[in-house]
Parts: structure tokens; sequence; C-alpha cells
């Protein structure tokens, strides 16, 4: 009906505008006609403008969802992202505490080795004791050898036991006897070996009597006998002494010796450090 009036009405106006004359002029057309022919031209032009923002806003919201998918691409990109780098920064996690706990073990085999090494420095500080011990052991030289010394003469009798003080020292490695005292002092414990020996003259007496401190160990005699003529005898032993023991040889009251740097001897060395 619209479009049927819209026609008419342009129709008309055609008319017009080919005569050059107006509605009201040639009272062809009513006037309540012509109003209408002039809302309807109104509402068409506003039809026309509508259509257009209508376009504009369909343009509008394509450009609006098309931006929309856009972000829509780019915040499932984001995401693809941010579940990737979860699953790298869970890996990194494991492998954390994989390292750790690796670490760990490394820290407790160190702790062992230590301990190891501790026990072993220890062992070794021992054995270097010990050989160092045994090198001090097989340091300490101990010998000597003296003799009675004189000029040839008899020596003794005497109305009491004495100490022999043998007087020529021959040889006194580690001087642990003294000629002035006639007395050897073990400088270190160990197994010592001891000898003496005399000479006396045809018929007279000889005794000897090695002694260990206070206690006479072995002994070395010989009688009296007007056939008899020179004899040389003595005695030997081995001895278990501590540092600071003394060892030497007295001659009893009845007896005598020969003296001179040959003949009545007294000896001894250490054999073994204990
Ligand atoms: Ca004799
Ligand atoms: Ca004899």
């Amino acid at each position: 009906m619209i479009w049927f009036v819209l026609l008419f009405c342009g129709l008309a106006l055609a008319q017009d505008e080919t005569t050059g004359l107006s509605f009201s002029d040639s009272g062809r057309c009513r006037t309540d006609m012509c109003d209408l022919v002039k809302k309807v031209n109104l509402m068409s032009e506003t039809l026309d403008v509508m259509k257009i923002r209508m376009n504009d806003s369909e343009t509008k919201l394509r450009e609006s969802e098309e931006k929309l998918k856009e972000t829509e691409i780019m915040l499932q990109m984001s995401e693809t992202k941010h579940q990737a780098t979860e699953s790298r920064l869970q890996a990194s996690e494991t492998k954390l505490q994989a390292t750790e706990s690796r670490l760990q073990a490394s820290e407790t085999k160190l702790q062992a080795t230590e301990s190891r090494l501790q026990a072993s420095e220890s062992q070794l500080r021992n054995s270097e004791n010990q050989i160092r011990g045994l090198m001090n052991k097989e340091t300490t030289r101990v010998a000597f050898s003296a003799a009675l010394g004189g000029s040839g003469e008899n020596f003794g009798p005497f109305n009491t036991e004495i100490t022999l003080i043998y007087k020529t020292v021959i040889t006194n490695i580690g001087s642990a006897y003294s000629s002035a005292t006639g007395i050897f002092t073990a400088p270190v414990a160990g197994v010592y070996y001891f000898t003496f020996f005399y000479n006396t003259e045809k018929n007279q007496k000889a005794n000897l009597k090695l002694y260990k401190n206070s206690e006479r160990i072995v002994s070395a005699y010989e009688i009296s006998s007007d056939t008899d003529r020179d004899d040389t005898g003595g005695n030997a032993v081995f001895l278990r002494l501590y540092q600071g023991d003394q060892v030497y040889v007295r001659m009893g009251d009845d007896a005598h010796v020969y003296g001179n740097d040959y003949y009545t001897t007294f000896s001894g060395f250490l054999v073994s450090q204990m």
C-alpha cells in the first residue's frame, strides 16, 4: 500500500516537475495527500539513513566479530603456550628433585668416604709411629768390651768381695759401660749378651760372679792347687733387661785375677730391643 502511494505521488510529482506547476497552484493535489507524501518521503529518507547506519553497524559488528575471533585465537595460543610452559616447569621440577636425590646420595657417599679416609689416616699415623719406633730400635747400638788393665801383676785377693773395674776400654758404643765404676747400665729395654773371662797364675784361686742389679746370675771358678798351672776361664749369659738395669762382675774375697790389657775382660752388647 505504501509503495503504491509512493508510486502515485512520485508520478504526480514527476508530472508537476514536468509542467513546472506546484500542487497548490494547480489544485490537483489535495493538502492531506501532500502531507502524506512528504511524511512518506521523510520516512523513506529516515529509512535510508537507518539502513546506512544498520550497514555501518553490521560492518562494525563483523569487524568486532573478527576481532573477537582473533582474540580467541590469540587466547587459545596463549593457553597452549601456558600449558606447554607448565609442562616444562613440571619436567624441570621433576629433574630438580632427581638432582637433589642424587646430590643427597653423593653427600652420603662423601661422608662415608671421609669416615674411611679418617680411619685410614689414623691407621697410617699408627703405622708411622710403629715404623718410627722400629727405626729407633734399629738405630740403637750398644756394645762394649773392656780389659782389667794393669802392668801384668796379680789383682787380689782382698778381704772382701769387690766389683771389678775394667779400666782399659776396648769398645764402648752407646757409652753404656762406665770405666769409672765397672758397671754396665742398660740404655733401653731388650735382650743383651754378656761374657767375662779371667786368667789366673799357677795355683791361685779365681771366683768371679756376674750380677744383674743385686742378683748373681752366673759364675766362673778356679780352685787353688799347688800342682796347677795358669788357667783361663769365664762364662756368658743372655739377659732380659729393662732400661736402667745394671750388670757388673764381682770377685770373691779369697780370689784374684791377672791384670793387664789382654786376659781378664768383660763384654756385652744389645741383641734385640724389646
Ligand atoms: Ca791354676
Ligand atoms: Ca786349673
